[in-house]
């Protein structure tokens, strides 16, 4: 063996004893299903049926689970004692002269010069929540594909904190498929069940246009005076806020001055929504990216995707509460005047010119709202054209990393690891498999020297390679696992590819769901990768069948649905569109999945 552990060429076996046919991988091609998806009709994705969760329940202890909907009574009885109390608060002489003292608003140095809404406040204030409704509304989507949040990178369940589905049945072989859920097409984008692939191109597409809507606000608001009004300049603001909420609640609301400056509630709330939430947005975002969080181990062993995740999930939580409370009040305190400042650079609550500016960019949202699902459904594919474009720059920056193997120690080992995928049924397996694999060949060929047709005893004696890695679901859950097999640089030097072979394509014996084998292409760069693997055994043991028995493919700088199991053929060829749907994969062609989507 040489140094790096790789098999000398004489090590390896002889060229195949060629009894492999060339109509083998032929017939491999032939049972894929060659159509691509470029609708979302009523038959898309007809295996996984509409399913709908349960209210939103959070775990209280070891096992008690409390149903949030509770919230809303108890927030409405909390409500009027709070009235009730702030109002008699109000007549007790120590607050009537904390309320002199502290009456609301803090006027910073410099304010009365910064007075009024200049117009690129107004925009940016529009477009701001123009991009929010789809980044939310896609957010929602992506949740409902994996509704349940974790703190450990585990994803174990009945550890959950947070689940909006009944709780993960005893069924061992239950998959995360199965644990998805319908959201409504008004509220979901799109809302169909398991329409993650569309929802992704949504979420960070847009994203991608909300943060430079958000960096040009920052320069924006440090160029001019406006910071003044976000940023406390003072301790008095937090007496001022405590002023404010009695004031609220006693439903004898504030002189506001708005167009000098918000009073100290506002300004706390919007300092933390474009100074604390919005940052904390885009950092937990970036936090589930599995190419970053493999590359920066160090951080992900605490800030594991999960915690990402569920961080990510709780902003917007915050998001939401800070949207209902805001509008809330806008509409509720001297509505006129607020949206004469906002859209008309206004100090007056006489004129309507404010509200119908607002009421025409409410239309426009309405429309857009509306518009965005049938939209999606009717042109999926212009969707994931727009997205990758809109992200394409930022995710190829990722796509190279190479990672170290064996990063996980045994540890970390997760105790569960979900399921994915259509099991395979077809009597072909079924044979295999009763018969212990014994009859199993994976059969290597297309552009290679040596084509080889290997057995189970032929892969166990090739030289053995070992990797504790996690797997990324594109849904959102992770694990870790032992994985010990070939690396597939072996089998690369086994079959010589030739120079023109440019991608790897893996076939199942399994099917897809809409019919067809499950298949996937990969670049073969990616094949002389550390953590690039054809896995037989898992954790210590001969790979079950939930997890691809025979034999799987581990390619750690992938998503998981890249990683085909139940391998039966593995074809080099120059280019992968004149295979099955032509996309790069079945949930490429079937799912709208991006290829090389590695974040
Ligand atoms: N043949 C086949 N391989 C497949 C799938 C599938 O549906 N069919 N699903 C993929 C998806 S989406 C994931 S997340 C992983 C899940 O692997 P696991 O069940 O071993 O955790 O398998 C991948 N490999
Ligand atoms: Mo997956």
């Amino acid at each position: 063996m040489s140094l790096d552990g790789r098999p000398t060429p004489d090590e390896l076996p002889p060229p195949a004893a060629s009894n492999i046919n060339p109509e083998t991988l032929a017939g491999f091609r032939n049972e894929l299903d060659r159509r691509k998806y470029d609708v979302v009709d009523g038959s898309w994705a007809g295996s996984v049926p509409a399913q709908y969760g349960v209210a939103p329940r959070l775990r209280v202890g070891r096992s008690k689970w409390f149903n949030l909907l509770w919230l809303l009574p108890i927030g409405f009885v909390l409500l009027i004692i709070g009235i009730a109390v702030a109002k008699g608060m109000r007549e007790l002489p120590a607050v009537t002269q904390f309320m002199e003292q502290y009456p609301g608003t803090v006027f910073p140095g410099g304010a009365e010069a910064n007075a009024g809404f200049p117009a690129w406040v107004g925009w940016q204030h529009f477009f701001n929540m123009l991009l929010m409704i789809p980044i939310i509304r896609s957010g929602l989507t992506i949740i409902a594909d994996h509704p349940r949040f974790y703190w450990t990178r585990h994803s174990t369940p009945g550890k959950d904190w947070f689940r909006v589905q009944k709780p993960v049945p005893a069924d061992p072989l239950w998959t995360a498929k199965q644990d998805s859920i319908t959201l409504p097409d008004g509220v979901g984008l799109p809302g169909r069940r398991h329409s993650i692939g569309l929802a992704r191109w949504w979420h960070l597409g847009v994203n991608s246009l909300w943060l430079l809507n958000g960096i040009i606000f920052y320069v924006l608001v440090f160029a001019t005076g406006h910071w003044l009004r976000l940023v406390p300049t003072s301790w008095e603001v937090f007496p001022n806020a405590v002023s404010v909420v009695i004031q609220y609640l006693s439903l004898d609301w504030p002189t506001d001055d708005a167009w000098v400056a918000y009073n100290s509630l506002q300004v706390i709330a919007y300092f933390v929504t474009v100074f604390v939430a919005a940052p904390l947005a885009f950092i937990t975002g970036l936090g589930m990216s599995p190419a970053l969080s493999t590359k920066f181990r160090w951080i992900s062993s605490v800030f594991s995707i999960q915690v990402a995740r569920s961080l990510h999930f709780l902003v917007l939580l915050w998001f939401l509460m800070f949207i209902i409370m805001h509008v809330t009040l806008v509409v509720a305190t001297d509505a006129l005047h607020n949206f004469n400042m906002m859209y008309a650079n206004r100090n007056d609550a006489d004129s309507w010119v404010g509200f119908w500016i607002f009421a025409v960019s409410l239309v426009v949202m309405i429309v857009l709202w509306v518009a965005v699902t049938p939209f999606t459904y009717r042109h999926p594919r212009t969707v994931q054209r727009i997205g990758y474009a809109l992200i394409g720059p930022v995710q190829r920056l990722f796509e190279h990393l190479d990672s170290k193997p064996g990063q996980y120690t045994e540890k970390d080992i997760s105790p569960y690891m979900w399921h994915n995928g259509k099991y395979p049924e077809t009597p072909e397996y079924k044979e295999l498999y009763e018969n212990n694999f014994a009859d199993y060949r994976l059969r290597v060929s297309g552009l290679v020297e040596n084509p080889a047709d290997l057995d189970l005893f032929q892969l166990r004696n090739l030289p053995y390679h070992e990797q504790i890695t996690q797997h990324f679901c594109i849904q959102g859950w992770s694990g870790v696992a032992k994985w010990g097999g070939v690396s597939m640089q072996t089998i690369v030097d086994v079959v010589k590819p030739k120079p023109e072979a440019k991608w790897v394509i893996f076939y199942s014996f399994a099917e897809g769901p809409d019919s067809g084998i499950y298949y996937d292409a990969q670049p073969i760069e990616q094949m002389s990768y550390r953590l690039t693997m054809l896995a037989y055994d898992m954790n210590g043991e001969a790979l079950p069948y939930g997890h691809g028995a025979p034999l799987r493919l581990r390619n750690e700088v992938q998503l998981g649905f890249k990683l085909v199991k139940w391998i039966k053929g593995i074809e080099f060829v120059e280019d992968f569109s004149e295979i099955g749907g032509g996309e790069g994969g079945y949930n490429n062609d079937h799912e709208f999945f991006g290829y090389r989507q590695s974040i």
